[in-house]
């Protein structure tokens, strides 16, 4: 299949969202030629994202031929289906179930405390900080026993679905951990999750896609003051 902007490709999306990182790499990965709108959450909503997804009003949104598809899991699911190469799961479909389950643990058990760190204080802060460190652990020793460790990646020689959802959070692992002075990956305690970062990051997709980490830092201490002064009024 021809990879070029014939095929009508678009996505709505925003600089600082993991969720949608996820997808750009992937279709960028693929060669996937897409147009581009910038969704300034910061401000609000625009009409064409609550037209496109009225049910969670949330981005990223990718939109083939007018027709939009939300979710980052589903969007990625749906480029795979769209184009096989080069593939973001294994051939072998066990190796695949693998690869899903954690990718869905990743989402339901580490996601959600992390993204509770930036809007919590104190005591619980700390609880979700530590729950996130140790879900990692978790993730760290899936990638050690379960996964060949002398690749790059976590499934061989090239990216997938595992790297894209677990590579692009790291940005903001690393901004949670300057704001709060916490550590919650390191080579001493995650070894191997640090190795797949550094293949991640090395990736030319990624180089382009990945936020800047001071940026990130910038965006979060706002997006904290923001909701702090919110809960306190
Ligand atoms: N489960 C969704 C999560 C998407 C999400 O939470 N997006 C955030 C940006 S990081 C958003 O659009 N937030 C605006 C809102 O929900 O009001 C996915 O995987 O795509």
């Amino acid at each position: 299949m021809e990879a070029s902007n014939e095929m009508g490709l678009k996505l709505i999306g925003f600089w600082a969202s993991p969720f949608c990182l996820v997808v750009e790499v992937a279709l960028k990965l693929k060669g996937f030629t897409y147009d581009y709108q910038e969704e300034n959450l910061e401000e609000g909503k625009s009409e064409s994202l609550l037209r496109y997804n009225p049910i969670y009003k949330s981005v990223p949104v990718f939109i083939h031929d007018a027709r939009p598809i939300v979710e980052s899991l589903v969007i990625l699911e749906y480029l795979e289906d769209l184009l096989r190469e080069p593939p973001l799961l294994p051939a072998d479909p066990f190796a695949r179930a693998r690869v899903r389950f954690w990718v869905d643990f990743f989402y339901k058990k580490i996601v959600p405390p992390l993204r509770s760190i930036v809007v919590k204080e104190g005591v619980e802060q700390e609880k979700v900080i530590s729950e996130s460190t140790q879900h990692l652990r978790t993730l760290e020793q899936a990638a050690a026993e379960e996964f060949p460790t002398e690749t790059p990646f976590f499934c061989g020689d090239l990216p997938g679905l595992l790297d894209i959802v677990f590579g692009s959070t790291v940005c903001w692992i690393r901004v949670l951990e300057e704001l709060t002075g916490s550590q919650m990956m390191s080579k001493e305690t995650t070894p191997v999750l640090c190795r797949r970062i550094e293949s991640f990051t090395g990736c030319h997709a990624v180089k382009e896609a990945m936020p800047k980490h001071e940026k990130l830092l910038a965006y979060a201490r706002r997006l904290r003051e923001r909701i702090l002064a919110l809960n306190a009024g």
